[in-house]
């Protein structure tokens, strides 16, 4: 019999306690694929921060650190200087990276630090019960704009891939999205390609995934895709932003 597919051997060979239809499963995933395609599990470490993303050290079969809310730039930065032969990324969500952690990430970018940001946005903090976010849509509800988000009190969704753009170091910038198979294979190739970078003695890569959270958008795991299609992608535009 042909073998089709086979678990990526960075993946630990249990059950996911993410919440069903959750894509955070899905990158845990393409980040495993990457890491085996590289055969890079004994060298690969993963920075965690606090949020959905922190579960993920369950299930990725290779080391993990696990640092303080916003703060796995700072711990990336400590470990691949350190270590400069490994394969150091972190994996943060929207709260994490775009408000505790702001000040963090975009020093790391702006340094030109040689590692690699997997960045989950799903619009929420997902962990925590669904509170608004620095990227939470205009009119999104949340626990904390039970009436939708209103720019005139909150502000508008920052476009983090746009923001780290502006600086001058990073080498690769990126948004795929994760809603259909066409996307997930272009998020795929981008992850390997900022991991490249990253083993070619590059500087920083940022690639943002848009995201879902069924359980605190209020929605089935199947509308949450549409959702990503019809109303994150219109406001967060795919695409390389710079690839050097
Ligand atoms: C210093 C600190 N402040 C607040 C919290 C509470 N907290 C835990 S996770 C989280 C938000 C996570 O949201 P996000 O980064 O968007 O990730 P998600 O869970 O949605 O994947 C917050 C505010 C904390 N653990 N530590």
């Amino acid at each position: 019999m042909q073998k089709t597919y086979a678990r990526p051997v960075s993946l630990q060979p249990t059950v996911s306690g993410f919440c069903p239809g959750c894509l955070h499963g899905m990158v845990c995933k393409l980040v495993a694929e990457a890491i085996d395609k590289f055969d890079m599990r004994e060298k690969a470490v993963g920075i965690l921060p606090i949020g959905c993303a922190t579960l993920s050290m369950e299930y990725y079969n290779f080391d993990m650190v696990v640092s303080a809310h916003g703060r796995a730039p700072a711990v990336a930065t400590g470990y691949k200087r350190c270590r400069p032969d490994n394969l150091v990324f972190t994996y943060q969500g929207d709260g994490d990276l775009a408000a505790i952690g702001l000040a963090e990430i975009m020093h790391c970018a702006n340094r030109g630090e040689k590692l690699t940001t997997i960045f989950v946005n799903n619009g929420i903090y997902g962990m925590t019960g669904g509170q608004m976010a620095p990227t939470t849509l205009v009119g999104q509800k949340a626990t904390t704009c039970v009436n939708g988000r209103d720019p005139a009190q909150a502000g508008y969704p920052m476009r983090m891939a746009e923001i780290i753009n502006t600086l001058e170091a990073p080498v690769y910038v990126a948004r795929f999205a994760l809603n259909t198979p066409a996307n997930v294979l272009k998020a795929k190739a981008g992850i390997e390609k900022a991991f490249k970078n990253q083993l070619e003695g590059k500087g920083y890569s940022f690639v943002e995934l848009l995201s879902n959270c069924p359980t605190n958008w209020g929605v089935s795991p199947e509308d949450s895709l549409k959702w990503i299609q019809e109303k994150s992608i219109p406001y967060f535009p795919l695409g390389e932003l710079r690839n050097n």
